[in-house]
């Protein structure tokens, strides 16, 4: 099947303001939806990144896969390469958010394409897409409770409050949990810190783990704490967690936290790609990595990771920004097709409204902290067009264009610095 036409629509989805050791979430989150439709008028969806350097590509490549097989994803890569002015190597680093690095451009543009294709693939020939990944390993993917402390609503109010109120002391968090676990039934929580001080994180994980006995427990800093606080913090909450994600900076920093703690390591900011993960091995930095096929390039390199993680005993989970349900079935088709992610992943899902959702009916269902694998062709999601063109028309009525928190926060707070790390 050639490709006839692609369509790439930005689109602005309300967001909390959700707090993190770079700042706060501004009113909007950026979105792409990706649409490849084939000469048989099947079409394909992916779901992105909206920030503008993403998009400029996205919106470059588009017009360059018209007349391509769409069965090529070699032919695919070659594209994408040829529209890279400036390919970057790796070096994400410290990054809170490492798709909108610059050194993730190929992977990102990549990735969008690829799922759409295998989406569109999957459509023609009438199968869920996991089968093309190998088949389901499990048919429910768990995903994790993601507490975040928060204000109450956005600064100059662009919008009615939420409806999760403000989340700033150690009661307000359990709240939060126990409000989100109530409506989704989540087995594994993980809390959002690196935001106040940490002995308050650390009193908010004990106080979780009172209330939710039998809950897996994270928490993720941020990299926001120094060396010995991580150690420190460790020290008061070494019983509570299932793992420890990002608490200090560095694959240098986190080798020398597992020398002295012992704990499982788990991250999102310092392995994020091949050439990280082969440095973490050689320090024995993580012994989890979180996976995220949006900056990973794509489905079949988070299989790779995959085997990767299998072949030198490291755990594999899978990380999230705030996003929609394309991308959430998307994670959830590819976590299912990993039999050694043994871990509830992550997602933003339940903080993004119900009347900002893209796909036909709303929200794709969370049941028992479970998305259910459909027995539908593809990724089992069709775009509702009214839904999208309302979207669309929010991220043209806004000026925001790339994610900054930290710009955010300085509204609430002009002498706020972005301070790393801050602990
Ligand atoms: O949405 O504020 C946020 C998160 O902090 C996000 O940017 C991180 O990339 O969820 C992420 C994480 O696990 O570090
Ligand atoms: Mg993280």
């Amino acid at each position: 099947m050639k490709i006839k036409d692609v369509r790439v629509t930005p689109i602005a989805v309300k967001d909390p303001p959700l707090l993190n050791a770079s700042g706060i979430h501004e009113p909007y989150t950026l979105r792409s939806i990706i649409e490849v439709e084939g000469d048989d008028g099947t079409i394909g969806l992916s779901e992105t990144y909206g920030d503008l350097p993403v998009l400029s590509l996205l919106q470059k490549v588009g017009p360059e896969l018209i007349g391509m097989n769409a069965w090529s994803l070699n032919d695919l890569r070659g594209r994408v390469n040829a529209q890279l002015n400036d390919v970057r190597t790796s070096n994400a680093g410290a990054e809170l958010a490492p798709g909108s690095h610059p050194s993730k451009q190929a992977a990102n543009a990549y990735s969008a394409f690829e799922v759409a294709l295998f989406d569109l693939q999957a459509r023609c020939i009438g199968v869920p897409l996991v089968d093309l990944l190998g088949g389901a390993a499990r048919d429910t993917v768990p995903f994790s409770a993601y507490l975040f402390f928060k204000y109450a609503e956005h600064v100059d109010s662009p919008y009615a409050p939420d409806r999760w109120g403000e989340a700033l002391t150690v009661e307000q968090i359990v709240g939060q949990a126990r409000e989100m676990i109530g409506r989704y039934g989540f087995k594994s929580i993980k809390l959002k810190a690196g935001v106040l001080e940490p002995d308050i994180e650390a009193e908010c994980i004990i106080a979780l783990k009172k209330a939710f006995p039998d809950h897996m427990l994270r928490i993720d800093p941020n990299a926001a704490w120094k060396l010995d606080t991580a150690v420190r913090i460790y020290e008061k909450i070494k019983n509570d967690l299932e793992y420890y994600e990002d608490p200090t900076p560095g694959l240098e920093g986190m080798a020398e936290l597992y020398r002295q703690t012992g704990i499982p390591l788990a991250t999102n900011m310092v392995v994020t790609d091949f050439d990280e993960f082969r440095r973490s091995v050689a320090l024995n930095s993580v012994q989890i990595v979180l996976s995220d096929h949006h900056y990973w390039g794509g489905l079949r390199s988070t299989l790779v990771l995959a085997s990767m993680c299998e072949t030198f005993g490291i755990g594999i989970s899978m990380h999230s920004n705030s996003h929609l349900g394309i991308s959430l079935t998307a994670m959830a088709h590819v976590a299912a097709a990993c039999p050694n992610l043994s871990y509830a992943c992550d997602t933003h899902y339940p903080w993004q409204e119900e009347d900002n959702e893209v796909i036909v009916g709303g929200k794709v269902p969370i049941v028992d902290g479970c998305v259910r694998i459909q027995d539908k062709p593809g990724l089992g999601v069709e775009l509702d067009r009214d839904r999208l063109a309302k979207q669309h028309e929010a991220y043209n009525s806004i000026d925001i264009r790339s994610r900054d928190d930290g710009a955010q926060m300085k509204k609430y707070d002009p002498e706020w610095e972005l301070i790393k790390p801050r602990y």
